[in-house]
């Protein structure tokens, strides 16, 4: 049974929804916040978006962790105390865990309560020795009420699968500097960074043939009206994913099929025909440019490492 502390806090949680919901389909262009695309049937459809053929950003870097994870742990040395950010289903993080020294402690953080418990979970049951200690929280917010004491001599924060182009340019500049204050002095932040690349390649990574990634972007809809009450007609909605090679990011829509007007929590929104609302953008940033943001937010350079087909990144940065 939930006591009242945690009924309150799911009061909370429903009114800022609510709240960003009708905020962002306000404004124009029309937009929804992209961490409320991971509920726990988001989360899921966004693992299987992850084993794609066309989504190559899990396939390139997890081969690079893996070319690369020996030489990391290395460098890190013993008993090192490491921080996921948005960890999911920690796949990658494994891959690391394998490759660390004695590794102290492993902090998953994610949004997704139900699904970060199932994979920490499974996570201890393969590595009993180590203390997972995992914590619900948004990841792009200031996480002060979770400080953790240090309990080793290095803590890394591991933020990988290039969620930091989520983020616009200045916002990642901040939650870089988040980043680095959590890992704190002597400590290290590693960033897997998808890089530009050819339109052909990236809009089928984000409209891929099966349709999964437009069922994850349309059950931000579904959330929408489960949750708040809303009446999404999901079939007059259709998931678009162009490349802006100007700005350098892939934009996911939802493009309104015909005019219509949606009923949200006792609001009425009308839409034109065609009328797009932006559920995500991620950008691609070129080794360079992320260096600079890095450096903006206070971190050092350490080694790049890229695949063979240049498509994604994995940057270490000195806190
Ligand atoms: C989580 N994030 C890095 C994914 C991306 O590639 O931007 C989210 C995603 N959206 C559609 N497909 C994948």
């Amino acid at each position: 049974m939930r006591g009242p502390e945690s009924i309150a806090s799911l009061d909370h949680e429903r009114a800022r929804f609510e709240e960003d919901v009708v905020r962002g389909l306000s404004t124009r262009p029309r937009s929804l916040p992209c961490k409320y695309l991971y509920d726990e049937r988001g989360s899921r459809l966004f693992d299987r978006i992850t084993t794609l053929d066309e989504y190559y950003l899990t396939r390139a870097e997890t081969a690079l962790l893996h070319a690369h994870a020996r030489e990391i742990a290395t460098r890190l040395g013993r008993a090192i105390d490491l921080v996921e950010l948005g960890s999911g289903s920690s796949v990658k993080t494994r891959i690391l865990l394998d490759a660390l020294i004695a590794p102290a402690r492993y902090v998953p953080i994610d949004i997704s309560a139900k699904y970060l418990a199932e994979s920490a979970r499974k996570l201890s049951a393969s590595y009993p020795s180590l203390r997972v200690e995992p914590r619900v929280a948004d990841y792009a917010r200031p996480m002060a009420r979770f400080a953790m004491p240090r309990i080793a001599t290095r803590r890394v924060v591991f933020f990988p699968g290039s969620s930091i182009g989520n983020f616009e340019p200045d916002e990642a500049i901040v939650f870089l500097d988040r980043a680095r204050t959590i890992a704190g002095s002597g400590g290290v932040v590693i960033v897997g960074v998808d890089l530009p690349k050819d339109a052909s390649v990236i809009e089928p990574a984000y409209d891929d043939a099966q349709g999964v990634t437009a069922a994850f972007n349309q059950n931000l809809l579904v959330r929408i009206n489960r949750e708040l009450g809303g009446d999404f007609d999901l079939d007059a909605f259709v998931h678009r994913a162009p490349w802006d090679a100007s700005r350098r990011r892939v934009e996911m829509q939802l493009v309104s099929t015909r005019a219509q007007t949606v009923r949200i929590a006792g609001r009425r929104f009308a839409f034109e025909q065609d009328e797009v609302i932006v559920t995500e953008h991620c950008y691609k940033h070129g080794i360079e440019d992320f260096r600079a943001m890095a450096r903006a937010a206070g971190l050092g350079g350490g080694p790049v490492w890229t695949d063979p087909e240049a498509r994604v990144s994995l940057h270490w940065l000195d806190a």
